[in-house]
Order: structure tokens, then C-alpha cells, then sequence
């Protein structure tokens, strides 16, 4: 098994420290999930946010939960809190007097929205309401400084979690720096964002954190000193990207020494 991220550690290495709690739009103490795979909910669509659609639970991890818009493809899955705003038991929007509406991209004819609906919730499984939490309240001020370290959901990879650095604060926005990641995943967010949690997180929710990454922007002092020739374009470059380290070469007859093209994780 790899070895658990070890937040403890790595603040000592870097001479860091955590963003308080405080500075979260998060519970103290996480609440529990409660919902299955296959439960169908009520959840805003992402890419239509005043359009309320059915979403079914592909799974669950930590105290998220995946969630697929019932009429819409598999490529569009997103990620929601239990305690999150945007989901809620099904029946609440009958009940508020307004109608589901079919997600954008809806795979059939609009036509067939009605009886699509009618099809998807018939025997369907709905989570039950003791499953929804209620959203913490908002931070009264953006408390973040430069330097602090975090949690922070990857959008561009959202099922992922990892240790970040707070890069800069703009009035209610903060600048979220992945570590190790060269700037290729960073972005500016409310300092109220649901996406953000503070060190220890996952750990606490039993939701897997990704280690950081393995690239270092480097002082420009530093660079001649490890290249040998000089000369290279990539010398002048101000940042490195290392080298994953790489398991033993497999010797076969034809491709010996070669080594997998990329590694990705
Ligand atoms: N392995 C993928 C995901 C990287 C995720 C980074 N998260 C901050 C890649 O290398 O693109």
C-alpha cells in the first residue's frame, strides 16, 4: 500500500502553515453519508444552475457524493457534499410549486421529458431527507493569507483532493496553488467556495488525498548549477519537472531498457 499523505511532515518541510478552520465554509465535525449508489436526488444543474433536474448517485467517497443527471451522458458527472446547497430530497421542487426540467444536452426529444420522468422515478430508490445536511454558513471575511496551506478539489479532475498553498488574496477571492503541479491546475475562487478544506480534511472524512506533485519551480540562481551543458533551451526554463520515480525496466527480448512512454497518474 502507499504510504498516507503525511500532512504533519511535509509542514515541517516546507515551513508551513494551515489555514485555520475558520476560514472554511465547512463543518467542524463532517457530517456522515448517508447515501447508496442508485439513490436519486434533486440536484441543480451544473451547466444550467437554475434548471432543478433528477440525479442519480453513481457513488459515494468521504462525505461527497458522485452525481449523474438523469437523461444526460456519462461524460458529465459531478461531484456535491453531502451538506451542499445545490441537492435536495426528491419531491421538494413538486412541492415548491416549480417543475424538473430535463438537463442540458438531454439525450431524446424534449417531448419525451414527461415520460422520461415518469419512467426514471417509478420504482426508483430516493435518498431519504435525514440524508441531506444542512450547509454550514459562510465565514464572515476572507480570513486566507499567502502561504497557507489547504485542501482543495482539482477542477480539473474533481474527483481528486490535494494539498495546495493559498498564492494570493484579491478582496473575496483567493488564488488556489496546487503543490508540485507547476501553476497547470491552479485557480481563483470565493473564499466561501465548497471546494476548499482545511489540512487533515480527507483524512477526517475518510476521503483519499493525492500526494503533491512532482514539479518544482526552482530560483533562477539554482539553474545552471544542475544543468551540465548550458546550453539547452530547456536551461533557460525557470521551472523543472522531475521525473516520477520510475519502477525497474522490464527486460523483454526486442524492448529492452525502453521504458513506458508517459506515466500519468
Ligand atoms: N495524472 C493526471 C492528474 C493530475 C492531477 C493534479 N492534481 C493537482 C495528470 O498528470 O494530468
Amino acid at each position: 500500500f502507499p504510504e498516507p499523505f503525511n500532512w504533519d511532515a511535509y509542514l515541517k518541510e516546507t515551513s508551513s502553515i494551515p489555514a485555520s478552520p475558520s476560514c472554511f465554509r465547512q463543518s467542524r465535525v463532517p457530517p456522515s453519508n448517508d447515501f447508496k449508489a442508485g439513490m436519486k436526488v434533486e440536484a441543480h444543474d451544473p451547466r444550467n444552475p437554475t434548471s432543478m433536474c433528477i440525479a442519480t448517485v453513481m457513488g459515494t467517497m468521504g462525505m461527497r457524493l458522485r452525481l449523474r443527471l438523469d437523461g444526460s451522458d456519462s461524460t458529465n458527472d459531478f461531484w456535491r457534499l453531502v451538506d451542499s446547497s445545490d441537492i435536495q430530497p426528491v419531491g421538494t421542487c413538486e412541492r415548491g410549486g416549480d417543475m424538473l426540467q430535463p438537463p442540458l444536452g438531454f439525450r431524446m426529444n424534449a417531448s419525451s421529458w414527461p415520460m422520461f420522468l415518469l419512467r426514471t422515478l417509478s420504482g426508483a430508490e430516493v435518498a431519504p431527507a435525514l440524508a441531506f445536511k444542512k450547509e454550514p454558513p459562510r465565514p464572515l471575511h476572507n480570513h486566507f493569507k499567502p502561504g497557507m496551506k489547504l485542501e482543495a478539489v482539482d477542477k480539473k479532475n474533481p474527483y481528486l483532493i490535494c494539498p495546495a498553498t493559498i498564492g494570493d488574496v484579491r478582496g473575496q477571492e483567493i488564488f488556489v496553488m496546487f503543490d508540485g503541479w507547476r501553476g497547470a491546475f491552479d485557480y481563483w475562487c470565493e473564499y466561501d467556495s465548497r471546494d476548499i478544506f482545511p489540512v487533515g480534511w480527507c483524512q477526517l472524512t475518510n476521503h483519499p488525498l493525492q500526494p503533491p506533485g512532482n514539479s518544482f519551480t526552482l530560483p533562477k540562481s539554482l539553474i545552471p548549477a544542475l544543468c551540465s551543458s548550458g546550453s539547452s533551451r530547456r536551461s533557460m526554463q525557470s521551472s523543472y519537472r522531475l521525473p516520477h520515480p520510475l519502477p525497474p525496466l522490464p527486460v523483454r527480448k526486442g524492448v529492452r531498457g525502453r521504458r513506458p512512454k508517459s506515466q500519468t497518474i
